[in-house]
């Protein structure tokens, strides 16, 4: 058991930071670290900064102490399985998530699960409320907590309090649909820093706290004027360990891999690449249209293009989500019935998670990234992928509807609403000139290395301590 009560940083998130695996026996089972480039990032900072995690241990109906994991302290939130069910699965990821990706899977609101989600929120609230410090910086994450700072401001009014969505804010049209966007917008007003990844969120989130609230008026510097507190409200684009991914991608081991990896698809001239989770926003069904037209009309020849698509399980009780797996794999079994030969399937398709060292050999081995979402907040895999080319190989097909697109400006930009134009971005991006491809995956490469998750991180909080 830890002293719960003297974290001068505190994270606050929907997850923790690791996975508890079940122990088949019965017995109390054992943590894993689960990678992402959020831990990775504050990771650093929580360590030097007396830091602590609050979150939910991703196991339901499990009641847990605070504990250390490998030196960092974690604040378990424990969630019933009708929690998990009502706040998690029901109004964050079938109402708010589908709402924030401009409706593209029509959005359910179910007044028990927003009850939930208040009752969730409080829980969270009063978890960060017990484990900080008086005076600490807080800096909760998501959409899943968006009520979370106000309702910590209100039990500890001496704490800093910054809040990030790591998902796009919607325009307010689709926003107002939202029976309680008031609630929601007072939530996120308990920060004194209100971040999200681009400058059009931001703008969204400000139109509303004036729509909203008429008394509120924006001050200067980006800031929103409650009649009370002063809430400064900025973009700040996420990024990932890019030296970090850049190294590993240079490695002897991982050009070794990459170059096994095109043996084992057949050594095509062609490889074609997507890593999404397995979501809906992401147009995974997009680029294999795409695909399948480019095949149809002869312009790709299955004896030497493949794709491969890695596709991570995600959220698989939801409906929308077990609808979209059954069509992407018809989709998949479609395009191979058709072009593949015996032993060579056209689309190499993988429905579970990859070990980071394979992704990196994957993204190395690859001439050619598909990003395709309808909407995403930033896709850090478009970014990993630029990361990983820095020797200039490569091409990056990007959604402009990606927020990675704002920085990604020297990739195949593309409308995945219009399936000509993804047709075309992919072949112009397997037929550029090599010198012509090299200088835009260098600039990009440039950007992501400038620009990585510790800047992120850092920018974000610096403003959040200078208010
Ligand atoms: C949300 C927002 C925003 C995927 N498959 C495997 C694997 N991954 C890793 C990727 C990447 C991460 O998962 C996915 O991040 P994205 O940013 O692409 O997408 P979301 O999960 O939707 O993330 C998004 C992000 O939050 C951060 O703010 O960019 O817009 O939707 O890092 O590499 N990693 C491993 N095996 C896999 O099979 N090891």
């Amino acid at each position: 058991m830890i002293d719960a009560t003297h974290a001068d940083f505190l994270v606050v998130a929907n997850r923790l930071p690791v996975d508890l695996e079940p122990d088949p026996e019965g017995g109390p089972g054992t943590w894993h670290r689960s990678p992402g480039g959020l831990v990775t990032a504050l990771e650093p900072i929580l360590r030097h900064a007396n830091g602590a995690w609050v979150g939910w241990p991703g196991t339901p109906d499990v009641d847990l102490d605070p504990f250390i994991e490998d030196g960092l302290k974690l604040h378990p939130v424990g969630l019933t399985e009708t929690e998990v069910a009502e706040y998690y699965e029901g109004f964050s990821n079938t109402s708010l998530w589908p709402l924030y990706h401009d409706a593209v899977v029509t959005p359910t609101f179910d007044r028990r699960w927003w009850r939930t989600y208040v009752q969730v929120n409080e829980k969270f609230a009063q978890a960060a409320a017990r484990a900080a410090a008086p005076g600490a910086t807080v800096w909760v994450h998501d959409y899943q907590l968006q009520l979370v700072p106000r309702m910590l401001r209100e039990a500890r009014p001496d704490l800093t309090i910054g809040f990030f969505l790591h998902i796009p804010f919607p325009p307010p049209e689709l926003f107002l649909q939202l029976p309680w966007r008031s609630e929601i917008v007072q939530g996120l007003l308990g920060a004194d820093l209100v971040g999200f990844h681009l400058p059009g969120g931001a703008e969204n989130f400000r139109f509303l706290t004036r729509r909203l609230f008429s008394a509120s008026r924006v001050g200067s510097l980006g800031a929103v004027d409650t009649g009370e507190r002063l809430v400064r409200v900025g973009a700040y684009p996420i990024s990932i360990d890019s030296a970090h991914i850049d190294e590993q991608s240079r490695s002897a081991s991982t050009q070794l891999r990459a170059k096994q990896i095109r043996v084992e698809l057949g050594d095509p001239d062609i490889v074609l690449l997507g890593v999404d989770r397995l979501d809906y926003t992401k147009g995974i069904d997009i680029r294999l249209d795409a695909l399948r037209e480019l095949l149809e009309e002869g312009t790709l020849d299955p004896a030497k293009a493949v794709m491969v698509q890695l596709a991570t399980p995600s959220r698989e009780r939801l409906t929308a989500y077990a609808q979209l797996r059954d069509d992407v794999e018809r989709q998949v079994g479609n395009i191979n019935g058709e072009f593949g030969r015996l032993g060579r399937p056209v689309v190499h398709y993988l429905h579970r998670p990859v070990d980071r060292d394979e992704l990196i050999a994957m993204y190395a081995c690859a001439d050619a990234m598909l990003v395709t979402p309808l909407r995403d907040g930033m896709n850090l895999v478009a970014k990993e992928y630029v990361a990983c080319h820095g020797d200039g190989s490569g091409a990056l097909v990007l959604s402009e509807f990606a927020g990675a697109a704002s920085e990604l400006r020297r990739a195949h930009l593309v409308n995945p609403h219009d399936l000509d134009a993804v047709k075309r971005a992919i072949v112009a991006a397997v037929t550029e000139e090599p010198a012509v491809a090299a200088r835009r995956m260098r600039s990009m490469h440039n950007q992501v290395m400038k620009h990585d998750v510790d800047r992120w991180a850092r920018t974000f909080l610096d403003d959040l301590r200078a208010g």
